[in-house]
């Protein structure tokens, strides 16, 4: 039986890579296979993307941009997380596509509509099959985020606070236009409280 594709969706600091440890440990042992990766990243191709991406100084066009999310995307979909699924495992993503398209398309102004079909290709039919949305307000993600890394930067991190706003924004727009796919959990709590909020929609959407 095919596995099921979880993805962890939100601003900087929300809590993705803490809750998405958290959740495969307690799928885990619940009996499952899992699968714990991230995006932009998650193959050595993808890899080799995020550094271009995020490390880098080379400076890309939006539309440069969004297509190389995409294409480490496409890198893994196709060798990790597609053949993850269909051995029955369960897939766990801190980030994906709803992050392509709220940071470069409706925060990066491509727009959402273009980035969505540069993305087609790449997913095919592996769309998430719940996505877990991490509310949080930009100034406790930031704090979150310079408490962990001091003054450590990368290319997204540098951009304004009206920027993450907007990709706020676009995240709750998401959600409120797929609440099927979505389930909203806010991020401000503790971290015990986000992974029971976690396990409860998890249990509630798919098991
Ligand atoms: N990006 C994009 O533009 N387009 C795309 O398509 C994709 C990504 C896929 C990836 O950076 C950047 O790429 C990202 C968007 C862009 N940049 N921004 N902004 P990344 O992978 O290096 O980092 P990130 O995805 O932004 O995540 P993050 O900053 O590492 O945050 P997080 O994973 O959500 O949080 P965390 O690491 O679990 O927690 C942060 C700290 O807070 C840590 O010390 C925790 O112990 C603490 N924490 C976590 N939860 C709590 C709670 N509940 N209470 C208190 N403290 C907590």
């Amino acid at each position: 039986m095919r596995g099921k594709f979880i993805t962890l969706e939100g601003g900087e600091g929300a809590g993705k890579s803490t809750q998405a440890r958290l959740l495969t440990s307690w799928l885990h042992d619940r009996g499952f296979e899992t699968v714990e990766t991230r995006e932009p990243g998650g193959t050595p191709g993808a890899d080799a993307i995020r550094a271009l991406l995020l490390d880098g100084d080379t400076p890309f066009t939006p539309t440069a941009e969004a297509h190389l999310f995409a294409a480490a995307r496409a890198d893994h979909v196709e060798t990790l997380i597609r053949p993850a699924l269909a051995a029955g495992r369960w897939v766990v993503c801190d980030r994906f596509v709803d992050s392509t398209l709220a940071y470069q398309g409706a925060a990066g102004k491509l727009g959402v509509d273009l980035v969505r079909s540069i993305n087609e290709t790449a997913i095919g039919d592996t769309w998430p099959d719940l996505t877990i949305l991490l509310r949080t307000d930009t100034d406790t993600g930031t704090r979150r985020a310079i408490a962990r890394d001091g003054a450590e930067t990368d290319r997204f991190t540098n951009r304004d606070f009206a920027f993450h706003r907007a990709v706020g924004k676009a995240f709750d727009n998401f959600a409120e236009r797929e609440p099927v796919r979505f389930a909203v959990v806010d991020g401000t709590k503790s971290i015990e409280q986000v992974a029971g909020a976690i396990r409860s929609a998890v249990e509630t959407r798919l098991l």
